[in-house]
């Protein structure tokens, strides 16, 4: 089941945006399988981010991830990155379409609120890195998984 890790980074929880982005992601369908507040550690920052190691933001991007609370959720479904990923918008959140989380809430892409995971293989890899398998409930059912769900 292909699955995607959810950072609201620290500039949502400073804002006062978490219930608002946990919303918007939940009212979409999402099935949540892991959920947690937790403070990112200098290890795994530059894990996270080790793609981007050589690009000239990414000393300020570690920094920031680190500076404060988050919270990390690990979302499966059946096309669950590119969802995600349209529901948060682009990355520059000028260039965001109104109506997603970047495009709504906004304006600077060193502050643009959400990680989503964008391939299936990161995705299963990010969930690993940040969730213990026993932290992660998969097997659970919704009522609404059929309203949801087209079987
Ligand atoms: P994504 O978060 O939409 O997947 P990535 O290209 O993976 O975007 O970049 C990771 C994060 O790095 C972005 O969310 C953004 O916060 C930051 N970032 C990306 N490009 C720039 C840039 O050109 N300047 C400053 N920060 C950037
Ligand atoms: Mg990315």
């Amino acid at each position: 089941m292909e699955r995607s890790l959810v950072i609201l980074k620290p500039d949502a929880l400073q804002r006062g945006l978490l219930g608002t982005l946990i919303g918007r992601l939940e009212a979409r369908g999402l099935k949540f399988v892991g959920l947690k507040l937790m403070q990112i550690d200098d290890t795994l920052a530059r894990k996270h981010y080790e793609i981007h190691k050589d690009r000239p933001f990414f000393p300020s991007l570690v920094q920031f991830i680190q500076s404060g609370p988050v919270v990390v959720i690990a979302i499966e479904g059946q096309d669950v990155i590119e969802t995600i990923r349209s529901t948060v918008g682009a990355t520059n959140p000028v260039k965001a379409t109104p109506g997603t989380i970047r495009g709504d809430f906004a304006v600077s892409i060193g502050r643009n609120l959400i990680h989503a995971s964008d391939t299936l293989a990161n995705g299963q890899t990010e969930v690993n890195n940040f969730f213990e398998s026993n932290e992660l409930l998969g097997s659970y059912q919704r009522d609404t998984d059929k309203w949801i769900f087209e079987a």
